[in-house]
């Protein structure tokens, strides 16, 4: 009889421990969550909301564009968690157990994408002055809910209470994509967009034309697409996108808050073109295609004027499809213009990106010409170009080639990518203040920054992501975060605990042995 009693009451003891030690599990320290890029305010409150089956998603009903945002946030929270939570529309808060997505005017610093994240024992609200803060304030609570997702099985989940508010420092916070040297599909793009939208990035440079490919479709040139897109680096098929292709990408992009810059390369880096159309070239014959991976070879005729007509079709073509400001001109390594010859054509390739109602972007070398003043130089190498930029009146982006470009290799050791400009750690990539950077150039004087992904070395979805992993957390926290509360060995935990949510969307990532992956759970 005795010896009866004694396993049952094991198995309450059993019972006890374990939800005990669940107990300790659950969050009631906002300001311990893991959130890349770190919010600038966290205020925790000591207890904890919990998400449960019947859950849903509200957004007040004055608010259509976040009805779509709040499906979006539905799918990604039922794909995390394995509940079903709907969306609903209410004229006021709802009752507990629920999330509340709403606008209301918010102080000015909160700009287009601030957000107020309040996570009470009964509902996590999250208010914007627009739509674009609801979005990236939902990045917030996805990275929450994924730090302390057990595991899909559907059931509760504890989030701590607390308020959140955040903003960005800086209004441009992108990534390139090189699709010329090798070609990625649609759907490889739009998985990319989902990684920058997952950190609040809001901007994707893409590099649709170069010396061995041209990959947007233009109607009135189409050889372009047809011979120019017919290879890529290694003599691959390479491929281009249709017009309708790209507005399904800008389309995608512009769901997630996300503006796509469009970047026709001239006047080198042009031999796709000159290959696809005999009368772009000077001695009016048709160069080769190339599949090879040297620069600075290729130049359009720059005192030809069908030049100047082939540039305007183009950039009507794609100014027409893309809704964002800027239209990227290139205007780097073109070492077989002559300079005097260099500067007139920017300035008038400046005066057709305008009269097309867009904004030039252009490589730090487009500096050197006479920059209208919205026109913004992106800085790769050139510290003269950048200040002489500045000097002209206009902004700089900043993409340090030594510090930002994600297709150096991380160490020796990495097979893929280059190393030119340096190796980039995991570290190095986090470890510096682009308004710091190059004497005479504030933060006044930059729009934000961007990552560069070339793809000489890179071919697929998977060495995509193993460049881009894990270091594009750390420039997503550089464009949003203020430098004063950027500090690496704080960075470094939270990025470890990145782990989970690239594990569980099956990214390739670079375990880097100078994050503390298997120190934290
Ligand atoms: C320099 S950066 C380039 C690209 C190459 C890259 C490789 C820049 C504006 N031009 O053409 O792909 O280096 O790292």
């Amino acid at each position: 009889m005795k010896k009866n009693l004694f396993i049952p009451a094991l198995f309450i003891a059993a019972i006890m421990f374990i939800t005990m030690s669940f107990k300790t599990k659950i969050p009631s320290d906002l300001s311990k969550e893991s959130i890349i890029p770190k919010p600038v305010s966290i205020t925790a409150t000591g207890d904890y909301f919990t998400l449960k089956k019947k859950s849903s998603i509200f957004v007040h009903v004055e608010a259509d564009e976040i009805m779509q945002i709040g499906q979006y946030f539905a799918d990604k929270l039922n794909g995390a968690t394995g509940l079903s939570a709907k969306v609903k529309t209410a004229s006021a808060e709802p009752g507990s157990g629920n999330i509340y997505l709403t606008l209301s005017n918010l102080d000015k610093k909160f700009g287009e994408e601030g957000y107020e994240l309040t996570i009470t024992k009964q509902l996590i609200k999250l208010t914007a002055s627009k739509p674009a803060g609801i979005f990236r304030g939902i990045q917030t609570i996805r990275q929450i809910v994924t730090n302390n997702t057990i595991s899909k099985k559907p059931g509760v989940l504890k989030i701590a209470t607390g308020t959140i508010t955040d903003y960005p420092e800086y209004s441009y916070r992108g990534a390139m994509l090189d699709v010329s040297r090798h070609f990625f599909g649609v759907d490889d793009v739009k998985q990319f967009i989902e990684f920058l939208a997952y950190y609040k990035m809001n901007a994707l440079h893409l590099g649709l034309s170069n010396d061995q490919g041209w990959r947007i479709e233009i109607k009135s040139w189409p050889n372009l697409a047809i011979h120019g897109g017919s290879t890529e680096v290694g003599g691959g098929q390479g491929g281009y996108y249709t017009q309708e292709q790209y507005s399904d990408i800008v389309r995608y992009a512009t769901e997630r808050y996300i503006t796509i810059v469009p970047e026709i390369d001239m006047p080198g880096h042009t031999n796709a073109a000159l290959a696809s159309y005999a009368e772009l070239n000077c001695n009016g014959k048709a160069t080769e295609l190339y599949t090879g991976t040297d620069v600075g070879f290729s130049t359009f005729c720059t005192d030809k004027e069908i030049t100047y007509k082939f540039i305007d079709d183009v950039f009507r073509e794609l100014s027409a499809i893309t809704p964002g400001p800027y239209i990227h001109i290139g205007g780097d390594e073109s070492h077989s213009t002559k300079i005097e010859d260099y500067i007139p054509f920017v300035n008038k390739v400046q005066e057709i990106v305008a009269s097309h109602g867009k904004q030039v972007l252009g490589w730090d070398e487009i500096a050197l010409a006479t920059l209208k003043p919205n026109s913004v130089a992106q800085h790769w190498a050139n510290v003269s170009n950048a200040q002489k930029a500045v000097s002209q009146g206009a902004k700089v982006l900043m993409s340090p080639s030594t510090k930002a470009y994600i297709d150096m290799k991380y160490n020796p050791a990495t097979s893929l990518g280059l190393h030119w400009a340096a190796y980039i750690e995991v570290d190095d990539a986090y470890n510096w203040d682009p308004a710091t950077l190059i004497p005479g150039l504030g933060k006044e004087s930059i729009i934000g920054i961007e990552a560069a992904l070339w793809s000489e070395t890179v071919t697929n979805l998977d060495e995509i992501e193993y460049m881009v992993f894990p270091r594009l957390p750390g420039y997503a926290e550089i464009g949003w975060t203020p430098s004063s509360m950027r500090n690496w060995d704080e960075y470094k935990i939270r990025l470890a605990k990145q782990e989970k949510w690239f594990n569980a969307t099956g990214i390739n990532f670079y375990k880097s042995p100078r994050v503390p992956w298997n120190d934290v759970k």
